[in-house]
């Protein structure tokens, strides 16, 4: 910003003395006449033989003129040397600089990071900003932070690391938000380039690395592209569907001096709808299906098309079945919600599918979970709704595809479709899915039945609160048990599926939420993936609940296992005390040590303006009986 003001003050003294019509006006009068600096500054620069800088953004059509004589005369006794002294000082400036005020022009608030020697001058440029930077105890957590952080707010989360082994600590993080959808920007720094030709200390190609975990990535080798570099990233990772890029600045472009200005961002972003022609051929296509069901995806909840989802099922009494991501698309209690599809198996809501003639597929995204496993036989119709084309799959041909805003075509397709009356068989479904939710819900067996718990958190979170699942035997009971009632309030990493991005998760939520309840429900495998972070939480006053359901096991591998008639092997391991664990972060650790115990615990458990952690004891054969019954599933 000082820079700007340099470049401003720097033109009207140029302007200073009579304009073209010879009328004397005083510096005051002229206040909105920022004018045409740029007139201005490339007098400067051609006096000083160096090239102007880019000044599109200053320009405002008020003052029309040039340098007049006098100030021409001002401006050269002044002499170029001393120009160029106070050009150096004052519009020069580090490319790490530029950088970061790139990073301010995205509107950047936080980076989540680790810190290493190459780059120190990118730190130094960050202390001196506005963005909040957050130290990290391990890069996975602060590339997992940027991917919820991402996903809560449709902005891109920053994530940062050194070279090397701190970059290809971020590798999982990053893959985890380029599969799930949601916008990251992974900066990592690189040696300098006088030695990325050869065999040096800590260099190994992350470019490379990073080309097939990212939509985009690339290297700075010369620091005038900053500024596009870093639009681009931006622009690039928040676009539909959105995922990670990756800037790379190496130590020695860091360092340079350089000059430029951030790109304008774009103002406002519309997105085109599909045409008339488009929509009357999918109206016909519902209207004369018999059981047509919704499918709602992710993309509803990136394009917040939560409320024309619900306008188009009321209007046309079709019911929706939503993915694990899409959860909170459409409210639970609404009648229509059929709850969430994606175990392995032939859940209750496949048997939705089974009946179906028609499958409205709206913001689905293939890589949560294969149409292969709710369209067998290949003969279902499909509607495809959402921002971009489908994915080619022998078990997704859809017959019509509608491409564009997923929120304009929905209320399209509301106003032109024909009022229906809702499906007996649908409503049955309904009913077994809400009976299917109360069983053991208040089982007072220990260790817990998973059925119990599901509901005991839902009792304690209100509807915008935010539980982050972890991934594990537990995610399968979040998805099915645990009703959703608003968008991005269950957060579940169902397209890369990685373990450990609950507690680093739970931090970023809480920073972009500070006054909900966030909940990391987590596996006791992930949980000590990033067990660290809680040092991170902790530091930053970020207070959130870790409910850990404790098998002693990697509890959906061994299910996984017996399944497939094999020996549970390679899936058990102890615990440490999870309760003294807490203790030693500065935490309140619980232990359920009885059914009953769980929801006082929780209600105690978020009043603490601490973090808190529970230990509590899950009984996963439910987990072997839950697939038995669903084999023999039949839903009239
Ligand atoms: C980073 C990572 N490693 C391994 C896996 C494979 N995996 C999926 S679930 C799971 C077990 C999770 O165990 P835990 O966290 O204890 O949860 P539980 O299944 O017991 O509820 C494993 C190993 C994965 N998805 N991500
Ligand atoms: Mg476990």
């Amino acid at each position: 910003m000082n820079r700007i003001f340099t470049l401003i003050i720097l033109s009207r003294l140029a302007k200073r003395g009579r304009n073209d019509t010879g009328k004397k006006k005083n510096c005051r009068a002229k206040a909105k006449g920022i004018g045409e600096p740029d007139k201005h500054l490339k007098y400067l620069c051609d006096l000083m033989q160096i090239k102007a800088p880019q000044t599109d953004f200053l320009t405002k059509p008020t003052i029309r003129h040039a340098p007049n004589p006098s100030c021409r005369v001002f401006l050269t006794l002044l002499g170029k040397r001393t120009l160029l002294g106070i050009w150096e000082k004052l519009i020069r400036m580090k490319a790490s600089e530029l950088l970061v005020e790139c990073l301010e022009n995205e509107g950047v608030e936080i980076i989540f990071g680790l810190p290493g020697e190459e780059n120190l001058d990118l730190l130094e440029s960050l202390r001196k900003s506005k963005i909040k930077f957050v130290t990290v105890r391990h890069e996975q957590g602060a590339a997992f932070m940027a991917d919820v952080y991402g996903r809560l707010t449709g902005r891109a989360g920053v994530c940062l690391s050194t070279l090397g082994p701190g970059a290809t600590n971020l590798v999982t993080g990053i893959a985890d938000a380029n599969l799930d959808r949601a916008p990251l920007v992974a900066i990592t720094a690189q040696a300098g380039l006088e030695r990325t030709h050869k065999e040096s200390h800590q260099f190994i190609d992350i470019v490379e690395n990073f080309t097939p975990i990212t939509k985009w990535n690339t290297r700075i080798e010369k620091p005038e592209v900053i500024p596009e570099v870093v639009r681009k990233a931006f622009k690039v990772a928040q676009a539909e569907k959105p995922g990670a890029c990756h800037i790379e600045l190496p130590e020695d472009i860091a360092a340079a001096q350089t000059e430029g200005v951030p790109l304008m961002r774009e103002a406002e972003h519309w997105r085109s709808e599909p045409d008339d022609h488009a929509i009357t051929a999918a109206v016909k296509l519902i209207n004369e299906s018999k059981y047509p069901i919704i499918l709602a995806g992710n993309g509803v909840i990136r394009g917040r098309a939560s409320k024309a989802l619900v306008a188009l099922a009321e209007k046309t009494r079709i019911p929706v079945a939503n993915t694990f991501m899409g959860k909170g698309a459409m409210p639970y209690h609404h009648p229509l919600a059929l709850s969430s599809i994606g175990l392995q198996a032939h859940d209750y809501v496949n048997a939705g599918f089974d009946k179906a003639d028609l499958v409205i597929a709206i913001g689905y995204d293939l890589v949560e979970y294969a149409p292969k496993f709710w369209n067998p036989q290949k003969n279902k119709t499909i509607l495809h709704v959402d921002f971009t084309p489908s994915e080619v799959d022998a078990y997704y041909t859809p017959r019509i595809e509608l491409v564009g805003d997923i929120q304009r075509t929905l209320s399209s397709l509301e106003a032109k479709t024909a009022a229906r009356v809702a499906s007996e068989y649908y409503q049955n479904l309904r009913e077994y899915i809400s009976k299917e939710m109360q069983e053991h819900a208040h089982d007072d067996a220990f260790p817990l039945k998973p059925q119990r718990i599901m509901h005991d958190v839902r009792q304690v979170m209100g509807e915008e609160d935010i539980l982050i699942s972890d991934v594990g035997a537990h995610k399968i009971w979040v998805a099915r048990m645990y009703p959703a009632f608003k968008p991005n309030t269950v957060i579940i990493s169902n397209g890369f599926a990685a373990m450990g991005i609950a507690v680093p998760g739970a931090i970023a939520a809480k920073m972009v939420h500070p006054n909900r309840k966030i909940l990391a429900l987590v596996g006791d495998g992930g949980f000590l993936m990033n067990v660290q972070e809680l040092e991170t939480a902790q530091r930053y006053g970020t207070p959130f609940v870790s409910l850990i359901l404790n098998d002693g096991g990697y509890g959906l591998i061994d299910w996984k296992q017996v399944r497939h008639e094999v020996k549970p092997f390679g899936v058990t391991f102890g615990n440490p005390d999870f309760v003294k664990l807490a203790e030693a972060f500065g935490a309140k650790g619980y232990r359920v040590e009885k059914a009953g115990e769980l929801r006082p615990i929780l209600e105690d458990a978020f009043k603490q303006q601490t973090c808190a952690i529970i230990d509590c004891p899950v009984d996963y054969r439910e987990n072997l009986k839950l697939t038995e019954k669903l084999g023999q599933l039949v839903v009239t």
